[in-house]
């Protein structure tokens, strides 16, 4: 087998530099809590691929599924020739997002494709164009979803021009607005009011709680708030929970924990086991105010993608990954809270069920954000963590939040020794060298 370094010689003559990697490690073999590079070393899996791989890598039932269907037929198009396991996906999806009204769905590709037809679709129902996102929003790299994303680097950058009739309005920040869930919400309420006119509003889009972003979770009340005045003002709420939803935040779907029932809801990652497959779900009526025909794609709805999905919710339901995600956090908190409690640089700890994070700041200086944000000690952490074995992410607009997303099936000992690894990737961090 090649090694990394071989590898690495070889990206770099033949893939584009625009693509790039957060580890130099070239992957031989993935699951459960860890992954194995070709250079025969072991990492604790703290990533799970952005919070896609929640039943682990190749988690068995996902491999038998995929195997049996890939065997029967790989892709007929479903627009072409329809098939049994679309349907069921999106029989699912009804049963499981929150909301116990008439629903429909259309399956894509990837979670910007899912954002992209969400926005189509709330523009059709409603013959409205102005789309309201937040501050912090991550919702993909398309043309439609960078206009829709916060951050210019490295997402947007040179990427130009940008779809219009976007607009953003401040998010519920509580570490750094010290604002109730009301006040923030009245804030950004007033904002759209005098700035994009509620009569001329097709959606509001929302990360139920933002993932590149930064885990930014909105202060108790914000999201419901501002739902009902979507509502009240005719226009669709969308809640983009492709890296909250499936269990991750410790429910099936983070806005069940706000009471809050969306009218379109977008899916992607989490929900066939690495497989790539995305949903839009919502009211019949607004799902189905698009003629037959206005939504498609080639492979949307893949049957191997939804074998995969239907073994993958399977396994969420059998083995309650809900409640393994709520338990992931009540192991973690305490230890990310006492590694609080150590290093100062640490602002906060936030996070719901497996999807945590701790905020890096510069102690006693603040600026116009608040407490002044420290990416220098954020990118450090991560390299010291990847240095000893622990596949650790970074988010944040000021990239200085690191961020944990295990697999929802990560074993206690490997839960242990991750966060062991990254307690001491901290200790290491702030010994004086
Ligand atoms: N909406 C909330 O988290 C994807 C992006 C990584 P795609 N997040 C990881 C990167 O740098 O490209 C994401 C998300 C939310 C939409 C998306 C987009 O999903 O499947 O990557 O298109």
């Amino acid at each position: 087998m090649p090694t990394s370094a071989e590898l690495h010689q070889r990206r770099s003559a033949a893939v584009a530099r625009g693509v790039s990697s957060m580890i130099p490690s070239y992957v031989s073999s993935a699951g459960g809590g860890t992954m194995t590079d070709v250079d025969g070393r072991e990492w604790i899996d703290f990533a799970a691929g952005i919070a896609v791989t929640s039943v682990g890598n190749s988690a068995p039932a996902v491999v038998s599924a995929v195997q049996e269907q890939v065997a029967k037929f790989t892709h007929t198009c479903f627009m072409i020739a329809p098939y049994e396991q679309y349907v069921a996906v999106c029989e699912e999806l009804a049963v499981l997002t929150p909301g116990s009204f008439e629903k429909r769905s259309a399956l894509f590709n990837s979670g910007a494709e899912a954002v992209e037809n969400a926005v189509k679709i709330a523009r059709h129902a409603t013959g409205r164009q102005a789309v309201v996102v937040f501050d912090h929003a991550y919702h993909g790299r398309t043309n439609l979803t960078m206009a829709l994303t916060s951050k210019v680097m490295p997402y947007k950058q040179g990427f130009g021009p940008f779809a219009g009739e976007i607009y953003r309005v401040p998010m519920s920040y509580p570490f750094r607005d010290g604002l109730s869930g009301t006040e923030a919400a009245a804030l950004a309420i007033g904002l759209v009011e005098k700035q994009v006119g509620a009569a001329n509003l097709a959606a509001v889009l929302i990360e139920p709680i933002q993932g590149e972003g930064g885990f930014v979770v909105p202060a108790p009340g914000f999201l419901a708030e501002l739902a009902a005045w979507t509502r009240s003002t005719g226009a669709v709420f969308i809640a983009d929970e492709i890296q909250t939803g499936f269990c991750r935040t410790g429910s099936w779907f983070a806005c069940t924990d706000e009471g809050v029932e969306p009218d379109l809801i977008t899916t992607a990652k989490g929900i066939a086991g690495g497989l790539p497959l995305a949903g839009v779900t919502g009211r019949a009526e607004i799902m189905d105010a698009v003629h037959p025909g206005g939504l498609g794609g080639t492979y949307g709805g893949n049957p191997v993608a939804c074998a995969a999905a239907l073994a993958t919710i399977g396994m969420m339901r059998e083995l309650d990954l809900a409640a393994a995600a709520r338990r992931i956090e009540s192991v973690a908190r305490p230890r990310l809270e006492a590694l609080a409690a150590k290093h100062p640089m640490i602002g906060e700890v936030r996070g719901r069920g497996a999807m945590l994070a701790l905020e890096l700041v510069k102690p006693g200086e603040s600026g116009p954000f608040g407490p002044a944000s420290d990416p220098v000690a954020a990118a450090a952490v991560a390299k010291a963590a990847h240095e000893a074995g622990l596949l650790l992410l970074t988010c944040g607009t000021w990239g200085n939040v690191i961020r944990l997303l295990p697999p929802l099936i990560i074993s206690d000992d490997e839960l242990d020794r991750g966060l062991t690894l990254l307690e001491q990737a901290f200790n290491q961090e702030e010994t004086p060298s």
